[in-house]
């Protein structure tokens, strides 16, 4: 089975992943150790921003392996897509005093969700619209691969409403069900949620790239093994030693035939021989190097 590395803090999202990772056949698990590593800070201006950052600095506590990373949150068009990446720190000036990209820890949900009503007091049901925006990103080695969008449009609510989720849930209201988030199984709202589509999204992407690369490793290779993926990245680079190989001793042995029609004999043969054989040897060895890494890209 897949292993996907999650890195967050927020035990709301990885339940997320893992009920649209049932979905899908896959295992989620999170960064080992995560608690412990420095957080990151999330300065960015946008949701990819800040995704990208979480998911290149968390990669480079695990070489080799793909680390996801999502950055998301709520935007209200009547507050002009606020709390958007202040999300998670919305209510910061009611609880410290400070504006949401001042705080230096997130706010509570409650809190959060009691700023919004409060924003929203005096808006009509038809203008509360809004939508839950999710960018994963994946990265390896502290690099970014790709990145993925999600959104779900709901209305926001006057009132809290469900008691499953986390975060805005209880309040955004998802008019396709008639239900609000918080009212969804996990299985719903791997189905309908911002995250579950991003998500998708990236499966699609690991898919896809597996098969552009015909069978010469995909880039799940890393969360396919049990054993954190060390095994296929291992294999990946046996096989291309083992292509570069077989070139150097492919052109060798026609450097050796050609080398034989001399019809030179003891060292003679080697003199001979040698400088044609050497020669092919090292093209076979540069051909085999470019090979090998236009099939690895
Ligand atoms: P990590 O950065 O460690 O992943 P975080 O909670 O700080 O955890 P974000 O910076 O992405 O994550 O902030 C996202 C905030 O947006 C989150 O705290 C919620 O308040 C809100 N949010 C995002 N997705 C949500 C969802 O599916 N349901 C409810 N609220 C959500």
């Amino acid at each position: 089975m897949r292993r996907i590395l999650i890195a967050t803090s927020n035990p709301g999202k990885l339940r997320d992943f893992a009920g649209a990772a049932v979905r899908h056949g896959v295992e989620i698990a999170g960064v080992p150790g995560f608690s412990s590593l420095p957080t990151v800070v999330e300065d960015g201006e946008t949701f990819e921003a800040n995704a990208r950052k979480k998911a290149e600095e968390y990669s480079r506590y695990v070489p080799g392996e793909m680390v996801v990373a999502d950055d998301s949150g709520l935007e209200i068009d009547a507050l002009n897509g606020a709390p958007g990446v202040h999300s998670a720190r919305y209510a910061a000036p009611d609880l410290h005093n400070k504006e949401p990209h001042e705080a230096d820890a997130n706010t509570d949900d409650d809190a959060n969700n009691a700023r919004v009503l409060r924003e929203l007091k005096n808006v009509s049901a038809a203008e509360r619209t809004g939508r839950f925006v999710c960018v994963l990103a994946v990265a390896r080695d502290g690099k970014t691969l790709a990145t993925f969008r999600g959104t779900a449009e709901g209305i926001i609510l006057d009132e809290p409403r469900g008691t499953n989720g986390f975060g805005y849930d209880p309040l955004f209201y998802f008019p396709q069900i008639g239900k609000t988030f918080a009212e969804l199984t996990a299985e719903e709202k791997s189905k309908y949620s911002h995250r579950g589509a991003a998500f998708r999204l990236f499966l699609d992407w690991c898919d896809g790239s597996a098969l552009e690369r015909r069978g010469f490793g995909s880039p799940l290779g890393s969360l396919r093994a049990a054993d954190g993926g060390k095994s296929d990245i291992l294999s990946a680079r046996a096989r291309k030693i083992l292509k570069i190989l077989i070139w150097t001793a492919g052109m060798a042995f026609v450097g050796f035939l050609i080398g034989s029609e001399t019809t030179s004999t003891g060292w003679d043969l080697w003199r001979d021989e040698l400088p044609p054989t050497l020669f092919l040897a090292c093209i076979g060895l540069l051909l085999g190097w470019i090979f090998s890494r236009k099939i690895s890209k």
